[in-house]
């Protein structure tokens, strides 16, 4: 396809210098030129990628401000500035453990590309939600909160279908679950934008291994995986890589 494949590791809170100089040697000893690697550690190891070729880096959240009196909070410029290319938008942690509302991601959205930084606006459903079969329901309402007001930003968008169920769970969704939801998703994007909507990447996360990322990530609306846990080990998470080319 003319997607681009993209893996991308989410540290979480999780991680250290000696894991980037490991995962950095691993990286560096494969050829993974038809792939973008992404990289989003805790903010404070931003620094220990920098310059490297073999990846490209992201944050794990932004403030929805600009600047100003906002103690402990990291505004997009100074996540650019630190080397962050890409941001994570509306993961289900921050969604449910810090309250992050449709309001406060738009925002965040906002934010990510008024500073260049490319938003992976992340969406969803939870248990419930899918066993009431408001899966479709719950994403579609999810992606209009961003691009229903600005469809402009679909074409510097990156999407991670996350079903909430599958996040750490070890219970990833089937290849046939994660494919429907990844064709929907982009049906829905096309009411806003049908060329972006056709181009954007869409990547799947929930409990990705070296075991099952081939599979999930050969289906035709899965461009890559946004991975966790299996992140937090270098020769695993090339072997996901390496099963997205
Ligand atoms: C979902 C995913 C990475 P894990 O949160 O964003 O984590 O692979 O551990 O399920």
């Amino acid at each position: 396809t003319m997607r681009k494949p993209m893996v991308a590791a989410n540290w979480k809170m999780n991680g250290s210098d000696a894991l980037a100089k490991e995962m950095l040697s691993a990286l560096a000893s494969t050829n993974l030129n038809e792939l973008d690697v992404l990289i989003c550690p805790p903010a404070t190891l931003l620094h220990a990628f920098a310059n490297s070729a073999s990846c490209v880096l992201g944050a794990q959240n932004l403030s929805e401000h600009t600047a100003g009196a906002y103690t402990g909070e990291l505004s997009a410029a100074l996540l650019a500035a630190a080397g962050a290319r890409f941001v994570l938008v509306g993961h289900s942690e921050r969604r449910t453990l810090f309250a992050e509302s449709d309001q406060a991601l738009a925002g965040k959205m906002q934010q990510a590309i008024e500073h260049g930084l490319t938003p992976v606006y992340c969406i969803g459903e939870n248990l419930q939600q899918r066993q009431q079969e408001k899966t479709g329901q719950v994403l579609a309402k999810q992606l209009a909160a961003v691009y229903a007001s600005h469809p402009e930003f679909l074409a510097k968008s990156v999407i991670a279908y996350e079903p909430v169920w599958a996040i750490g769970t070890g219970e990833a969704a089937t290849p046939e679950q994660a494919q429907q939801a990844h064709a929907a998703i982009r049906q829905q994007l096309a009411q806003y934008d049908s060329k972006a909507a056709a181009e954007v990447r869409v990547l799947y996360g929930g409990s990705v291994n070296s075991k099952n990322a081939a599979e999930l990530l050969s289906q035709p609306d899965i461009d890559g995986g946004l991975v966790g846990g299996a992140s937090l080990n270098a020769e695993e998470f090339l072997h996901i890589c390496l099963s997205a080319k």
